[in-house]
Formats: structure tokens, C-alpha cells, sequence
């Protein structure tokens, strides 16, 4: 397959599509649905919706392309033993990880809310990483997926920009993966902070990585050929 280049701050971002994986972080209906973890966290969950019309689009030109697509999902086990304390004592809330809530039980593995959005469901075959933190690679096997598999660079989407996405972000550049985020397919409940967060992505020379959008993206991707197999 080709080398990409995408049109990206603080410069074009360069990936191979054979060892570049999607990463869509934590699109559960406990975060983007009314009634769930962030709602209950006092949040409005409207802006965290329109992510995912532009990375339903990114998934399918990544999905013809036969690249590697990743996602996470952030919860618990049922019987909390992963769950730190000082977690579920945060923000004193009436209903909290645990309890139970109008999609199940909140933020637990198995429930109705901890399930990733239907629009952008996994396929067989698409690994789907359970993490009990806000770090996709923190008590996971995410590191060991992406070296088996040779994947080095990420593109990045999901949510909430400055909590679970940035983590994550940060945890990969720390390993030698180079991350480029989508800004469009990236969500915050709070506006000031998804333009920080992206700002301190890509400053100081993509101190963290490289930030794009999903049409420029997908425009780069055009000259990649569908997988006609
Ligand atoms: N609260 C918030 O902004 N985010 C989280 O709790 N988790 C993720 O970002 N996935």
C-alpha cells in the first residue's frame, strides 16, 4: 500500500496504512446517551454527539482499506474489584459507578450503558480493549495488540478530548507511537477545553502528536485504494 501523507499542525503527518491502526476511544452510550456516567457527572452530552456522525465515516474508509481498527471501552467488572476506591468516591455523586441507572448498571462491564454507541459498533474481528482506567494502555493489552501486529502510528478519535482521549494520547507518544487526532471525531463536555486540549496536542512542534480533521483525512485516503478482496 501506499505511504499517506495528511494535511495536518504543526506539519503533514506521514503513516503507512498497513501499520496504522484507528483508535476510537470509549464511544459508550455512558458518555454520549442522556442518563449515563457523563450525564450523571452534571454534563450536557449534546457536543459529545457530534463526533460520531464524522468518525462513523472515518471507521468505513478505514474499514475498505483493510487497516487495523481498535476500540476501547472504559468500566468495570461487575464485582468492582478492579475499581479503585478513590474512584468511586469522586464527585460524592447519588448514582455512581456501580449503581444502578437507567442504562444498567453505570459504567460496568456487560450493562446496556457501557456499550459502545450502534453507529459505531465493532466488527468481528476488531479488537475491543476494556480498560478500567482513563488510558487506553494502563492495566490493558493494547501494547502488546499494536507491537504484534506491527502497528505504529494511530489515528485517533472518540471521547472526551481532555479525559480518556488525552490520556491515551499521551501514554502512546510516551511508547514511540505517533498519534494524529481528529479534531471533529474528538468530543468535550466542556468547549474551552476541547480547544486547549487540541492545542497542547500539536504545540511545541507535536509535543504530543499531529492534528487534523476527518475530511482532510479522508481526502488523503482517497488516494489509497479500496480493498477490492
Ligand atoms: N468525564 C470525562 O470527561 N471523561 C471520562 O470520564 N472518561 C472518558 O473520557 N472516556
Amino acid at each position: 500500500m501506499p505511504h499517506v501523507s495528511v494535511q495536518a499542525e504543526p506539519y503533514p503527518f506521514e503513516f503507512d496504512p498497513t501499520a496504522t491502526a484507528l483508535l476510537v476511544i470509549d464511544m459508550q452510550r455512558d458518555f454520549v446517551e442522556p442518563g449515563g456516567f457523563g450525564e450523571m457527572l452534571g454534563n450536557d452530552v449534546t457536543p459529545l454527539r457530534r463526533a460520531i456522525a464524522p468518525t462513523r465515516r472515518v471507521l468505513e474508509a478505514v474499514r475498505a482499506r483493510g487497516m487495523m481498527v481498535i476500540h476501547t471501552r472504559e468500566g468495570h467488572r461487575p464485582d468492582l474489584s478492579d475499581l479503585p476506591p478513590t474512584k468511586k468516591a469522586r464527585g460524592h455523586l447519588k448514582t455512581g459507578i456501580g449503581d444502578a441507572g437507567p442504562m444498567g448498571r453505570v459504567l460496568i462491564r456487560g450493562e446496556p450503558g457501557h456499550d459502545i454507541v450502534p453507529e459505531l459498533a465493532p466488527r468481528p474481528g476488531e479488537p475491543v480493549i476494556d480498560k478500567p482506567g482513563k488510558g487506553s494502555f494502563y492495566a490493558t493489552d493494547l501494547e502488546l495488540i499494536l507491537r504484534e501486529r506491527g502497528i505504529r502510528s494511530l489515528i485517533v478519535c472518540g471521547v472526551t478530548t481532555e479525559v480518556c482521549v488525552h490520556t491515551t494520547v499521551r501514554e502512546a507518544n510516551d511508547r514511540g507511537f505517533e498519534c494524529l487526532v481528529l479534531q471533529d471525531c474528538v468530543a468535550s463536555y466542556f468547549p474551552e477545553f476541547q480547544d486547549a486540549a487540541i492545542k497542547m496536542i500539536k504545540a511545541q512542534g507535536g509535543i504530543f502528536g499531529w492534528v487534523s480533521d476527518s475530511a482532510t483525512l479522508l481526502r488523503a485516503l482517497d488516494g489509497v485504494g479500496a480493498k477490492t478482496a
